[in-house]
C-alpha cells in the first residue's frame, strides 16, 4: 500500500519514544499512598487520554469521592515524580530505526510533526534529543479536549499550513486513532491497542515501515 500525503503526525509517547513504564511508575506511587489498586492492566487505559482523565480511570477503584481540588493535587503530585522520572532519559532512548527513519522522511519532502496529548512533549523531545527537530508541535498545553477529540491533530495541520486530508496520523493508541479519523485524517496504527483495533486505515509492522508506505 502506498499513501500519497504532504504531512506526517506523530503521537510521541508509544510511537517515538517509550514513557509508559515512568507513568506507571509514577502513578502506582501515588496509587499506592491513597491505598487504591493499580495495575499494569489498568495502566494500558492510559494510554493518550490526558492527564486529568487518567486520574479519574484510577480512581474508579477508589472507595471515596474527592473534591476537584484534591485531584489537581494528585496530578501535580503523579506529574513532580514523573518529571523526575524523564530526567532518566537520554538520547540513547532514541532508536536508530526512529531517528534515521525521521531523517528519511524529511528528505522525502515531508513535514513533520508531534501530535502528543502530553503537557510534557518539549521536555522528552529535549531529553531524547530531538529538540528543534520537528517542524511543529502541538501538544497537551495547545488543547481544551484531549484524544479522541481531533483537537491536537487539527491544531498540528492548521501549524504546519497542511491540510487535514493530506495528514497522517502514527498512533499507537486506539483513542488516537479515533482523534485521527474524526480529524479526517488517515490513521496508521503501531504497537499498543491502536493495532488492529478496526479504526485504522492501516497496520505498520514497524516504525521504519513508514518508509514502505509513504513515497
Ligand atoms: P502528561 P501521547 C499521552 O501522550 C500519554 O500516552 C498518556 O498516557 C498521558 O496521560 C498523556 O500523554 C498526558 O501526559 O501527564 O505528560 O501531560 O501518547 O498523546 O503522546
Ligand atoms: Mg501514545
Amino acid at each position: 500500500m502506498k499513501i500519497e500525503k504532504k504531512a506526517v503526525i506523530f503521537d510521541l509517547d508509544g510511537v517515538i519514544c517509550f514513557t509508559d513504564k515512568y507513568h506507571y511508575e509514577a502513578w502506582k506511587a501515588l496509587a499506592d499512598r491513597l491505598g487504591i489498586y493499580f495495575d499494569e492492566k489498568i495502566n494500558d487505559r492510559l494510554r493518550g487520554v490526558s492527564r486529568m482523565a487518567s486520574l479519574e480511570i484510577i480512581l474508579e477503584r477508589a472507595t471515596k469521592e474527592y473534591t476537584q481540588t484534591e485531584k489537581e493535587t494528585f496530578t501535580a503530585e503523579k506529574n513532580d515524580i514523573y518529571r523526575e522520572l524523564l530526567k532518566k532519559m537520554t538520547p540513547a532512548d532514541l532508536s536508530d530505526e526512529v531517528k534515521d527513519t525521521l531523517v528519511e522522511l524529511r528528505r522525502r519532502g515531508y513535514k513533520l510533526s508531534i501530535g502528543s496529548s502530553s503537557k510534557n512533549t518539549k521536555f522528552i523531545l529535549k531529553q531524547i534529543g530531538l529538540d528543534g527537530f520537528f517542524d511543529v508541535i502541538a501538544d497537551g498545553t495547545d488543547i481544551t479536549h484531549s484524544k479522541p477529540d481531533p483537537e491536537v491533530f487539527l491544531i498540528s495541520a492548521q501549524k504546519i499550513g497542511i491540510d487535514p486530508v493530506d495528514c497522517v496520523v502514527v498512533e499507537d493508541a486506539t483513542a488516537g486513532i479515533k482523534a485521527a479519523k474524526a480529524g479526517g485524517m488517515t490513521a496508521l496504527a503501531l504497537f499498543g491497542d491502536a493495532k488492529d483495533c478496526g479504526l485504522e486505515d492501516y497496520n505498520l509492522t514497524s516504525f521504519s515501515d513508514l518508509l514502505n508506505v509513504l513515497p
